[in-house]
Formats: structure tokens, sequence, C-alpha cells
């Protein structure tokens, strides 16, 4: 088997026709002041921003067309890897751009005396949110390290007209918006024209000179929209192609002229209707078939494409998986080695064991959740009405797959029941479904999750039967984040402190903030540092009260939740102990409490009721407590709307404390609670996904672990959980619900969160009554710790030093060793 190497370092990563040479401010100057030109006002932002956008473009585009002919020529032995991700959260470019040319510094000076300053400029770009959350969020890392790394490789999504909603608070309720980023056009994307697929849906399967062929329906072309993906301290570039579905034919012109209009370019709707969203990933059934034509036409035009490029490289189509890595993130592309198999067999030839290994070769899948309801199924007529012939294909691996099992374990009709790749149904959910996961790992020679307890659990729950068959094929590798926007970018006070403390390469080897270790006795040091933190909130303070009108201070604790609105990841466990603490406050104003500002952000998907209920209890309860004048300034409670990378950025290098207290045994990884460590905020959090290697690389004194572990939860769930027992015994507890309860936060009325209430006494889902006390008692030694600052920023500079193994760079390196090399 061949194998994948990257040039690992930045440095290995020049040009292997020779340094091009980094931009001069002169040449970003002349290509800005071309694009000012044509679109005037140099005094206007969005002027500024289009014309400085396209400029760096221009010069990203050179490194593009060299990093290709070096792939082109890359070693027999290395392969490229195709990254498929129905979700990409790129957030904003601009400032990526500006800093991967090294003109970040100086650029103002190129736009001109009558310029605005260049904050208000990169203010102006809406966010890329082409995606939901962690996943989405996690892919655009990779792709910074795919480019740093000069990985040859190409990111593939969908380009939606519209990505995740806007949020915005009306009287305490989330309302959604639709996301228009690209009213104002997009400088970065660059349309190829030349490369467009036809994907087709629906029609038939016949048998044509002794291969199937289908024969589709319908049929829309993919047109090919790159994004170029900087690298940092490098000139190699990496290539984000989103595809665009165009109707093969404008208009007919035919019912054009007999004066339908409408009725002449209705196919043009249907096709481009594939692009007009991104779909909530934890939504309702409405729009299913919509979401699986998109999930094909993700996975058709990218595997076009890569098969396409390696046979214009010489390859055969036999090597594909030799020259190639196809990694699905998540089961959302996990069709792809379906359509691989169809194209290896029925447009090349292919015998079916020689395509089936070649397509086993190629391809890897990521799991990122282990809950049961989020695992991807389809129902298997939609399924064989849009997609006839990969339907084929599934039943003829199952039958593969089922014999292998049969030969194993004989006779064991539950088993392989259970690994099938259809599930028959039941009582409860009639009707035959295709399973996703399962259709992906049979696929793919490595399979792995996203941290070391995911991964293990991942093995012993959901996917144990498969584990068992296939052992060997099973890994783990750790999330990470990229050091580049997350702090460089985000965080200039801490970057320029760094630098000063242990020099500038932690840039491009994050391992290097382990000297900082032994610096937690500098006293001058760890002074410079909370400074530095103060600055950051001064500033988040500013933002705050620009958007919600509440006054914070800067000098209070900034105690901070911002993820998805989800039930499993317990927003609601900290509004209770918010409320608590008011409630402790209201109760002995006299005593020394020291100031918190508890900082909310989130969305929750527009069909879950549930965690709408939460963000309106939050706001509920804000009134409440920001209004008690008895709290004076020493609990504040804080919504701030429309989360997204770009609020991210604002928020984590303002942090004290990063709130990571989901469920033991439910966060696959988390990727928050690695930037707000490398932002200097100290976790308090539970044993559970990421934070567990986090808090063996910083030391657990560091963090404020609390909470059953995810046995412990196990336990408690076989042995019939009871939640009103954990009541019974904690009368903080007790008056905590009855507050909710009796309508202290919704002006008397008892009905409000009654079913919110009645969730958390009966059943307990996500096992809040129980990790509550314990939760609590993290909390006072927070209070405590807080008091002494020298010892919090000791710890913060401990929580930084540690972070090392966090970044993204040595995620992809893991990929390489692990999963893409296997
Ligand atoms: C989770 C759930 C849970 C309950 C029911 C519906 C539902 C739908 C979707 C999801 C999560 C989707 C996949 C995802 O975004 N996973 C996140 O991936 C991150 C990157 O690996 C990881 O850090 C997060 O822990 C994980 O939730």
């Amino acid at each position: 088997m061949t194998t994948v190497t990257a040039h690992l370092h930045p440095v290995a990563a020049a040009s292997a026709t020779g340094p091009i040479g980094l931009p001069t401010l002169a040449e970003f100057h002349a290509a800005y002041q071309r694009e000012l030109a044509q679109h005037a006002d140099p005094a206007s932002p969005s002027a500024c921003l289009r014309a400085a956008a396209l400029a760096s473009r221009q010069l990203l585009a050179a490194r593009w067309a060299v990093t290709q002919g070096d792939d082109a020529r890359r070693a027999p032995s290395q392969r490229r890897v195709h990254y498929l991700s129905m979700e990409f959260l790129m957030g904003r470019a601009l400032q990526n751009a500006l800093s991967a040319l090294g003109i970040e510094g100086d650029v103002a000076a190129a736009f001109g005396d009558r310029a605005p300053a260049l904050a208000d400029v990169l203010e102006q770009e809406p966010d890329a949110a082409l995606g939901n959350g962690g996943l989405g969020r996690l892919a655009a890392c990779f792709l910074d390290a795919f480019a740093t790394l000069g990985l040859p490789s190409f990111g593939y999504g969908l380009r939606y007209e519209h990505g995740m909603f806007a949020q915005a608070i009306e009287a305490g309720r989330q309302v959604e918006h639709p996301d228009d980023w690209l009213r104002n056009g997009q400088p970065w994307e660059l349309v190829r024209p030349e490369l467009r697929y036809p994907v087709g849906f629906g029609g038939c399967v016949v048998d044509a000179d002794g291969r199937r062929q289908w024969q589709p329906a319908e049929t829309v072309i993919a047109q090919a929209v790159d994004f170029v993906v900087p690298g940092h301290g490098t000139e190699r570039v990496s290539t984000l192609r989103q595809w665009q579905a165009q109707a093969p034919r404008s208009l007919d012109f035919a019912t054009f002229c007999r004066g339908e209009h409408a009725a002449s370019a209705a196919h043009r709707h249907d096709a481009e209707a594939l692009n007009w969203v991104l779909y909530p990933d934890d939504s309702t059934a409405a729009g299913r078939r919509l979401r699986l034509k998109q999930e094909f036409l993700l996975v058709s035009a990218s595997v076009q494409d890569l098969l396409a490029r390696h046979l214009r490289e010489g390859g055969a189509p036999a090597d594909v998986g030799a020259r190639n890595v196809l990694h699905l993130n998540d089961t959302h592309p996990a069709l792809a080695p379906a359509e691989l198999m169809r194209l290896l067999l029925d447009e090349h030839g292919l015998p079916w064991d020689e395509a089936w290994r070649t397509v086993r070769d190629a391809t890897s899948y990521t799991n990122h959740t282990l809950m049961p309801e989020a695992l991807e199924t389809w129902d298997l007529a939609l399924f064989g009405e849009l997609l006839p012939r990969h339907l084929e294909i599934v039943f003829l691996i199952n039958q593969r797959l089922l014999d292998e099992v049969r030969v194993l374990h004989p006779g064991d009709d539950a088993l392989a029941a259970r690994l099938s790749l259809i599930d028959e149904g039941s009582a409860e959910r009639p009707g035959r479904r295709v399973r996703m996961a399962a259709l992906a790992i049979a696929a793919s020679h490595t399979v792995n999750g996203v941290s070391a307890l995911h991964s293990r659990l991942m093995t012993q729950t959901i996917f144990a039967d498969h584990a068992r068959l296939w052992p060997e094929r099973f890994t783990n590798v750790t999330n990470g984040v990229t050091p580049r926007r997350w702090l460089m970018q985000a965080n200039p006070g801490l970057s320029a402190l760094l630098d000063e403390a242990i020099g500038r390469g932690w840039r491009a080897d994050l391992s290097q903030l382990q000297a900082l270790a032994e610096r937690d006795g500098d006293a001058p040091l760890l002074a410079r540092l909370q400074a530095v933190k103060q600055a950051n909130k001064q500033r988040l303070a500013a933002v705050i009260v620009q958007r919600t009108g509440i006054v914070v201070d800067p000098a209070s604790l900034f105690d901070v939740q911002i993820k998805r609105i989800h039930e499993y990841k317990r927003q609601l466990l900290n509004l209770l102990q918010v409320i608590a603490r008011w409630q402790a406050i209201a109760d002995a104003p006299q005593l020394d409490w020291h100031p918190r500002t508890v900082i909310f952000a989130g969305k929750a998907a527009s069909a879950y009721v549930r965690a709408k209920e939460i963000i309106r209890l939050i706001h509920d309860v804000a009134e409440v407590v920001n209004h008690d004048p008895r709290c004076r300034d020493r609990l504040k409670l804080v919504f701030l709307p429309n989360y997204g990378v770009s609020l991210a950025e604002a928020i984590l290098p303002a942090a004290d404390l990063s709130e990571q207290i989901s469920t033991a045994g439910t966060e696959a990884s988390g990727t928050g609670n690695m930037k707000f460590a490398l932002n200097g905020a100290l976790t308090i959090g539970t044993w559970d996904g990421a934070n567990i290697e986090m808090a063996e690389s910083v030391g657990v004194d560091h963090l404020f672990v609390f909470g059953q572990r995810a046995e412990g939860i196990a336990a408690l769930r076989a042995q019939g959980y009871c939640p009103q027992d954990w009541i019974n015994r904690d009368a903080v507890l007790q008056r905590v619900l009855a507050a909710i309860g009796n309508g202290t936060f919704s002006g008397g009325d008892t009905t409000r969160y009654q079913a919110l209430l009645q969730s958390l006494t009966d059943e307990d889902r996500y096992f809040l009554m129980a990790d509550f006390a314990d939760y609590r008692a993290a909390q006072a030694r927070v209070d405590a710790l807080f008091r002494h600052p020298a010892a919090w920023q000791a710890s913060a500079l401990r929580n930084i030093a540690g972070m090392g193994p966090f970044s993204v760079d040595r995620t992809i390196g893991d990929y390489i060793r692990r999963v893409w090399a296997a």
C-alpha cells in the first residue's frame, strides 16, 4: 500500500519549481488600486473590502497555480486527500488572507489616506457560515492545516446560497432570518467554467454491452466554484471546491415562445433549488428528498472530479485508491464509495473485486457523534427512486458482507441483521432503510472517532458489532484547532506576549507553548497575561453593551458557554447554577461575593422546541437577575445573539472560565474547549470528549472537573435513574426548580416552563439533577481561585502551555499516519 506523506513542516513545503516570492506590499497596492478603480469610493469600507479581497485573491491565485503543478508531480507514493463535507464553517476570509500573505500590518498604508480603519473594513465581511456547528468548523480548520502543511488536497462542499440562519432575539425568543451572505457578491469565489459534471437522479438501470447502465430521468450540471485557502508561513495553498447546481439548458425555448415564461424555466428552478439552503443537521422530516439530492450532488461531482484529475495525471482506474484519499466527514457523503463503484464498474469496466478493493483503498470515514438518533438512514424507497443504480450496488455490497458474516458467525442471524446495510424496520419504525454509517464502515479501510473517549465508546456502543468483525479498521484521531485563526488573529495581544516570551515559532509548531509551563512563577509575565485578558474583556464589554444594552463590569469573572443549544450540552445546568447563585446573593447581599458575568451564545435548530425554551428561559432569568438591586453588579447574565465564527473570535480571548459541561459520554470531542484554553481561560467541565485529554496535557489540577464519569452515567441509567431522588437530597436544587415553576421568571406565569421542568423531574435524560451539586461545588472552587489573581493566571498560563497537542496540525499529522497512509 502506498502512503500519504505531507510536507510536515512549512519549511519543507516550498514549491518544487522554486520560490515564487512573497508578494510585496507594492503588488498588493497595485492590485488593490486596479480593483478600486472599478469599484469606486476609496473611503467606503465595503469598496475597500471588495478591492482588498480581490487583490489578495489575485496574489493567492498565483500560488494556487504553482501548488497544483507541484501536486501533479508529487511522488508516486504520495496520495492526494479529498475531504468531502456537507459543511464548511469558514467565517471571514480577508484577515486570514492578509496574514497568510504577510501584509496584515502594512495594508492600511496601501489603502490610502481617505480609507477607513482596517478593523472597520474587516467588520464589513459577512461570515461564510456554510455549516451548523462543530463538524463544519473542524472541516474549516482542516483546510487551514492542509494548506499550511503543504498536503496535496481538496476540500469538497456545496455552495449554499443561504448558510446558517441569522439569529435575532425578540421578546426573549429566537427568531430566524435567512442568511444573505452572497448579497454583495463574493469576491473570494473563482468560477471554473471548464469544470462541469453531469449529475443524474431517478430513471432506470438497463443492461448494455454486458454492463449495467444508469439512465437518469433528470440531470443537473455541477459547476465548480473555488475558494483559495491560504497556507501560513508557506506559499502553498489549498482549495475548497464548492459545487453549484445548474440546469443543463437555460430555458426551454419552445415553451418560452408559446408565452409560457415561468414554465420555460421551471427545470432551472428545480436544479438551482439544490443550492438554496444549508440543511440544519437536526431538523424535521420535511425536505428529506432535497437533502438526499444535495448529498448526491456533492458526492457525484466530487468523485467525478477526482477521477478525471487522476486519469488526466496518467493514473489508471484501478489505481485510484493508490493515489487518492476519499475521506468522508461523517456519513453525509457516504454515497461517495457507491458512486466510485458505479463509475469503476459501469464506465471503466473493472470487475467487482478489483473495483471494491480500489474503493476501499481510497475511502476512510470519521464519526462525529454517538447519539443514536443522529445516525443517518434513508428510506429505501426514496433512495431507490432517486438512485436506482446505487441501491443495486448497496445490495451487492451487502450480499457479500453478509456472506462474510455468515462464514465467520454461522447461524447468528441477529448479528447479521445488526450488521446489514439495510434496516428491515420495526414496529416503532416500520419500513426498510439504508444505514449510511454501515455503508461508510463497510467501504472504509479506516474509521475514526474524534477523541480518545469517543473512539473507545464508539467501538463499545454504536459500532460494537463492526468493531468485533473488523477491529483493525477502528482508530482515534483527536480533534484540533488552528492556532492561526484562534490565537494569532483572534487575540493579537496574547500573540504579541507569546512572541516575546517564547518566540514566534508556535504558529507552525504549537508544541513550543510547552516552554511556558516552567514560567508559571514568573510574576511579571503573569501580570502581563492578566493585562492582556483585561484589555480583551474591556473590548467584549463594549460589544455586549452595543448588542444587548447590558452593562457589564470588565473586572468581573467572565464565565462563558458558547456552542449550539442542545440538551446534552446542558446550558440548562449552567442556568440552574446561575439561579442558585442569584438566590444566595439575594439572601445575603452583605457577603463578599466576587462579581460574575455569565455569558451565553448559541443557536437552536429551528425545529428544536426544547432548545428554544432554554433560550427563552435564559432571557427571562436575565431580566430578573440583571434588574435585582440586591445583586448590584455581582451577577450579570448575558445572551449574545447570532453566535458564529466571528462572534467567537470576539468572545474567546475575553473568557476567564470556559463551560464544557456536557453529560459524560455525549460530546464526541468539543473544539471550543481547546480554543478557550489556548486563549488562557480555565475550564469547568465534565470528564467528557477531549476535556479528558486536555486535563491530561494541562494537569488535572488546572481544570475544574466535576460530575459523573461516562461509566457512572451508564450505571445510573442501568439502575433505573430517578432524578427525584437527587432533588429530594438537595434543598438548593429544590428552591431553584421551585422558582422556575412558580413563575418568578415568567411574570407569575406558572405554565411557561412546566414541560421543561417536568422533563427534568421525570426523565432528566442528560442527568442534570445527578450532577448539580458537584457542579456547584466546582463553581465554588472557581470563586475561591479567582480571588487569587496570581494563582489564577498561573493556571491560565499552564492551560496555554498544555495546548500544543490540540493544534490541528497535530490532528492532520495523525490522520496522515493513522488513516490516510493505511
Ligand atoms: C448531534 C445530535 C445529537 C442529538 C440528536 C440530533 C443530533 C444531530 C447532530 C448532532 C451532531 C452532528 C455532528 C457534529 O457536529 N458533531 C460534532 O463534531 C465536532 C467535531 O468533531 C465535535 O467536536 C463535537 O463534539 C460533535 O458534537
